[in-house]
Order: structure tokens, then C-alpha cells, then sequence
């Protein structure tokens, strides 16, 4: 072999070593490349994650808009337990004329305008509480006092509403919680609606504010008739109805003006529509009613036994779907929502 050919051998084989070298540094490249690019993908740039993160901020987002009180992810709870570990049946009730509504604000700081959800479970209904009122301020406060702790022992999602009839007229009980109802479904799509006077007080939180598949009247028995259910089809005081139960009856009638019969007239829409009421037992059904004289500006309502007569061809138009009013304004308040009414006055 000359050295020419001993030199070109080299070359060759030299050639083959580069090249060689050059192929293993290329892999070697690709394959740091490839695994940065593997956790790029993984931890920065997976559509999935970022999709699941952009479905997280949209339900928070929806949660934020919906009702006042409606804040957490609710999507991540489990539903609450089917009983309340946190009722503790029958209570002893205090009305101390000292009390004011700052005390119980401070008491109550997991409401917010008026609303409420549990913090670690899915509430099982989502329940409005509708209050019609007017002149009872203390009350109200009774009622604010010993409501929200019996419901957050329930552990419900409910939010308080206070219908308060604007001006002197003569009061109506039904028609404002015509309105109550109308203005609440505007703030949630509230499942169970509950029609409650202002001056009864529950005693026992085993009386549950949820709605039932039948109209149910949770007033079975007051310490001022010693606890006795005053007549079969008494349907006064407070009641739970459910959205479509309250929509089936078209609601109260709104031509009750004064007191009485407004009730009476509900219970005829129900059975009108082959629903019956159910009631909770007597030993949890029971309530305290404040003491009150009739208010001025609620007289007997005289016209109530006729009235009923009619609520068989009368219904149908004469309920939510005629009920016409100006709010004169909406304030959403700690612990309920004040909406303040003009229902006008009776025609003729
Ligand atoms: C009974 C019924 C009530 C209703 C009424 C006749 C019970 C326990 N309750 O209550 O549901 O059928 O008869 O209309 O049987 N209100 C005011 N300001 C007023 C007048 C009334 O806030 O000036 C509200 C308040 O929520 C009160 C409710 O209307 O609780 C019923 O009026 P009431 O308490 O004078 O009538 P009462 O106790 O006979
Ligand atoms: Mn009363």
C-alpha cells in the first residue's frame, strides 16, 4: 500500500467516524429536546388542563353572578347529608327587648345580602324565605334573630326576602307575597319558596324549611291556640311550595285586601289542582307567635267569604300572572333583602 492509499483509507474512515459522531450527537440533541418539549407539554401547555382551569373560573364566575350568598364552587361539594348533624330539635326561644339588629348581624356573619349557602356541602334545596310586612320591625328582628341559625342548622341555601308594603293603604298579606315570589326568581332559580308571617317563630329546627312533593303547611300548632291545628284545612301562617306548585295555583289571588281569607283562597287553588297539604308531625310543627293586637290599616276583610266563592272561576286570571306593581326600591341588606312595594289599592 503506498501512502496515498494509506492516506485516502484514513480519509474514509474518518469520514465514517465523523459522521458517526455527528449522527449520535444529533439523537442526543433530539433526545434532551423531546424530553423539555415532554414537560412543556405536560406542565405548561396540555389543552386538558388548561381547559378544566378555564371551566373553574367560569363556574366561578356563574357562581359569582348568581345569587347573593352563592359564592362557592358548589360543583365541588358533596351533597349534604340527607339529615342535619347540626339540628338540635326543640330550643328554647328568647325575645329580649335589648336585642337590635347589629347584635345579630354580628352573630350571623356567614350571611351576606341577605343569603347563605353551607360552607362544606352541597345544599340539598335552594329555599327563599318570602316575609310580607309592614310597621313590625321588632318583629322582624325576632324572627331574623332565631330564622337564620334553625336554617343554617338545616343547612340550607336560602336567602330572606322582606316584602314591605309602601304607604298607608290597606294591607295585602297575599299580594305581596305575589311579589316576593316574582322579584326573587329574578336574583335565582329558587326551587322551594316559603310564605312566612312576620310574627312566628319555629321552636323546633326538625321542622324542615324544604319543599315537599305536596304543598306542605308547616304550622301545625301556636302557643295561642295551646298547639291544636285550628281547622282541617288551614293553610295560614307559613307554607312551602315549590316553584311549579306555586306556578300550577297561579299564586295567591291578589284581591284579599285586609285580613283573612287570602289563606283559605290558596288552599282552594291546591285542591282545584288534585294537590293535597301535607304537614310535619305536631311535636316539631309548633311555633310561638308574638304577641300583637290587628294592625291599624289591616281591618277585617268583609269580603272574604264571597271572594272565596268565586276562587274557582276566578283563578286562572287572577294571581302572579295579573299581579301588577311598582318596586320603589330593592335594598339588599346583611341579613335580608328589603323590597319596598306599591301594590296600589283596591279597586272601587
Ligand atoms: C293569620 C294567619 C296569616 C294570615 C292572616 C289573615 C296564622 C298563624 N296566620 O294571622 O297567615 O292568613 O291570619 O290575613 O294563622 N302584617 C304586617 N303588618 C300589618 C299587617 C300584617 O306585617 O300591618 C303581616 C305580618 O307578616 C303578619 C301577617 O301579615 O304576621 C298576618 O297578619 P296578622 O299577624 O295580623 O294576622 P294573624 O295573626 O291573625
Ligand atoms: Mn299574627
Amino acid at each position: 500500500m503506498g501512502l496515498c492509499t494509506a492516506a485516502k483509507k484514513f480519509s474514509r474512515r474518518g469520514k465514517y467516524v465523523v459522521l458517526i459522531g455527528l449522527l449520535l450527537s444529533v439523537l442526543a440533541w433530539i433526545a434532551t429536546f423531546s424530553g423539555e418539549t415532554d414537560k412543556t407539554i405536560s406542565f405548561n401547555f396540555d389543552p386538558t388542563l388548561t381547559l378544566v382551569r378555564q371551566d373553574k373560573l367560569r363556574d366561578k364566575l356563574n357562581s359569582w353572578t348568581r345569587a347573593p350568598g352563592h359564592w362557592n364552587l358548589s360543583t365541588e361539594k358533596d351533597e349534604c347529608p340527607k339529615e342535619s348533624p347540626l339540628l338540635v330539635g326543640a330550643s328554647k326561644l328568647s325575645f329580649e327587648s335589648s336585642l337590635n339588629l347589629k347584635d345579630v348581624e354580628s352573630k350571623n356573619k356567614g350571611v351576606a345580602k341577605g343569603a347563605y349557602e353551607p360552607a362544606d356541602c352541597k345544599a340539598r334545596q335552594s329555599v327563599a324565605i318570602l316575609i310580607p310586612h309592614r310597621n313590625r320591625e321588632k318583629h322582624l328582628l325576632y324572627l331574623l334573630h332565631h330564622l337564620h341559625p334553625f336554617l343554617q342548622r338545616q343547612q340550607l341555601h336560602y336567602a330572606i326576602y322582606v316584602i314591605h308594603q309602601a304607604g298607608d293603604a290597606i294591607f295585602n298579606r297575599a299580594k305581596l307575597l305575589n311579589v316576593g315570589y316574582l322579584e326573587a326568581i329574578k336574583d335565582f332559580s329558587w326551587e322551594c319558596f316559603i310564605l312566612h308571617d312576620v310574627d312566628l317563630v319555629p321552636e323546633n329546627d326538625r321542622n324542615l324549611y324544604i319543599c315537599d312533593q305536596q304543598p306542605k303547611h308547616l304550622v301545625v300548632g301556636r302557643n295561642v291556640t295551646g298547639y291544636k291545628l285550628r281547622y282541617k284545612g288551614y293553610f295560614g301562617g307559613v307554607t312551602a311550595m315549590t316553584k311549579d306548585q306555586f306556578l300550577k295555583v297561579n299564586g295567591f289571588s291578589n284581591n284579599y285586601w285586609g285580613w283573612g281569607g287570602e289563606d283559605d283562597d290558596l288552599r282552594v287553588r291546591v285542591e282545584l289542582q288534585k294537590m293535597t297539604i301535607v304537614r310535619p308531625p305536631a311535636d316539631v310543627a309548633r311555633y310561638t307567635m308574638v304577641f300583637h293586637k290587628r294592625d291599624s290599616g289591616n281591618q277585617i276583610n268583609k269580603n272574604r267569604m264571597r271572594l272565596l266563592g268565586q276562587t274557582t272561576k276566578m283563578w286562572r286570571n287572577d294571581g302572579l300572572n295579573s299581579c301588577s306593581y311598582k318596586i320603589v326600591s330593592v335594598e339588599r341588606m346583611p341579613l335580608y333583602v328589603n323590597i319596598t312595594v306599591d301594590i296600589g289599592q283596591p279597586q272601587s
